[in-house]
């Protein structure tokens, strides 16, 4: 039976802010993450901030535009609030412990983010912080220990706070120097260590919740696509640093994708679907494609927005596009013009109405059995470069039982569908795929909700929604389960 080619990377794949904890121990600075408190499905979290003349203090919505400051004041970590990436389900600190139960499952890769304030506190320092580079070249050799080939984030979710309060985070160019100082640190300490790096995680997300992908401040139409076009940059000079330092290294790119349909055939809804994706798209076929596409261009244009290139940039975004494009795929979304005929959707922020045909958990995101596969193909098609899925998976309130063990049947279900999915794009249609990294291989909270409870990992750990718990960690059944998916080389998904 065709199966997967034999140096394909399974794996899991997690974030610093949202597991890694120790937020303010070994000299790391505050970054846009800590100051996000914890919300629920119903909740939206908060973004807390403190008026620099008056010392008031309030909040605005987290996630989505709405991470609009008032006058004189700055996001701030306020005292007696909680906020989950403080300590998070501490990696930190059980990062041993952690990586000898993915060596145990049989992990080729590990996919982590580097938290940028644990090397740049402020992010506009000279000199690196010595005890961060420490901490991760330990996690690093750890790693190497059960042959577990790294694959690194630079920015999931977070910029150095002092970034987004001095600067108003990416919206400024000054941030792309600050950035490549960054990158170069990491790749010249990490060389040898590290082989595949990707910039910004779900860099689209920068049109959605421009402050959790950017530290965007003032999130006016203008200044998202600055921050968009800075980002880019950015990420050309880190691919050229890459291949400067060490040309075995690769750079990809990191997109949100999920395959889009339509929910009736009238031409209309397909129309809305092309609109729909081309938002996605602007960001891969500039960091893969190397090029402004037209129809943002003249999206631009229409709008009013004028963007302020330098001389060398569209250069340095054809001759450095990305080595590779990552994404993550937890489903599919449904588009229609006739919303009265249609439910209202739910789910993550790029969704739209409810699909009749697919289910969905307890925080309303669709489960498509057939989505990898899409979107395999609909990416390779475009692009023809190696593509790498770094994100898919299901959050479930799984439930401890007495004597320790964790029956997740329906995360087994859900990934059985979808490594059956991405093993037919491989072997029916040929897509060259490096990889997969299960998200949150490790229960961590999630970013939408900032909560426990919704949990994507195979490891269990025992911490609640307000931060109570033990931080012990246990193995669910799906933990056996992905430990037989990789040592038959994803034959057995039984
Ligand atoms: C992606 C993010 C991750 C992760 C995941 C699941 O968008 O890159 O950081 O959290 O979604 O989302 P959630 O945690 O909201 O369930």
């Amino acid at each position: 039976m065709k199966t997967f080619p034999k140096d394909f990377l399974w794996g899991g794949a997690t974030a610093a802010n949202q597991y890694e904890g120790a937020w303010d121990e070994g000299g790391k600075g505050p970054n846009t993450a800590d100051v996000i408190t914890a919300g629920s499905h119903t909740k939206a979290r908060q973004v807390t901030y403190k008026n620099l003349v008056t010392g008031e203090i309030g909040s605005v919505k987290g996630f989505g535009k709405e991470a609009n400051f008032p006058d004189n004041c700055v996001p701030a970590v306020i005292e007696g609030e909680y906020y989950p990436s403080h300590i998070a389900t501490d990696f930190y600190h059980h990062y041993k412990e952690d990586i000898a139960l993915m060596g145990e499952m049989g992990f080729k890769t590990f996919r982590l983010s580097i938290s940028w304030a644990r090397i740049f506190p402020n992010g506009d320092d000279i000199e690196p912080n010595k005890a961060g580079l420490e901490f991760y070249d330990k996690v690093f050799d750890e790693c190497r220990k059960y042959g577990i080939e790294p694959l690194v984030t630079l920015s999931h979710y977070e910029t150095p706070l002092n970034l987004a309060i001095k600067y108003g985070g990416w919206t400024s160019r000054e941030c792309i120097p600050f950035f490549e100082n960054y990158a170069q640190t990491v790749f010249n300490y990490y060389k040898g260590k590290v082989k595949y790096w990707l910039t910004f995680n779900e860099i689209n997300f920068m049109d959605l919740a421009p402050f959790i992908a950017g530290g965007v401040t003032d999130p006016s139409p203008q200044n998202l696509a600055q921050a968009a076009h800075h980002q880019f940059v950015a990420s050309a000079l880190a691919v050229k640093a890459a291949h400067d330092i060490d040309s075995e290294m690769k750079v990809g790119q990191m997109l949100a994708y999920q395959p889009m349909y339509a929910l009736t055939c009238d031409p209309a809804d397909q129309l809305l679907v092309m609109e729909k994706a081309q938002q996605t798209f602007f960001y891969s076929d500039v960091q893969v494609g190397g090029k402004y596409p037209a129809y943002r261009l003249e999206k631009y244009k229409r709008e009013g927005i004028e963007l302020k290139v330098a001389e060398d940039d569209m250069m340095l975004l054809e001759k450095y596009s990305a080595d590779f494009l990552s994404f993550s795929c937890y489903g599919s979304s449904t588009f229609t013009t006739h919303d009265e005929d249609a439910d209202a959707g739910e789910g993550n922020i790029l969704s739209g109405v409810k699909n009749p045909y697919l289910q969905t958990n307890a925080w309303g995101w669709g489960t498509d059995p057939a989505c990898l596969r899409i979107a395999l193909n609909t990416l390779y098609d475009r692009y023809h470069k190696p593509l790498w899925i770094v994100e898919n998976g299901i959050g479930w309130a799984d439930k401890l039982e007495e004597d320790g063990s964790i029956h997740d049947s329906y995360r087994i279900d859900y990934l059985r569908q979808n490594l059956s999915s991405m093993r037919d794009a491989i072997c029916i249609d040929g897509v060259e795929l490096m990889g997969y990294t299960m998200w949150g291989c490790v229960d961590l909270i999630s970013a939408g909700t900032g909560e426990m409870k919704k949990r994507y990992g195979f490891v269990y750990v025992d911490r609640d929604d307000e931060g109570n718990g033990s931080l012990d960690r246990s193995r669910k059944d799906s933990f056996y389960w992905y430990k037989k998916v990789i040592s038959s080389q994803g034959r057995d998904l039984d």
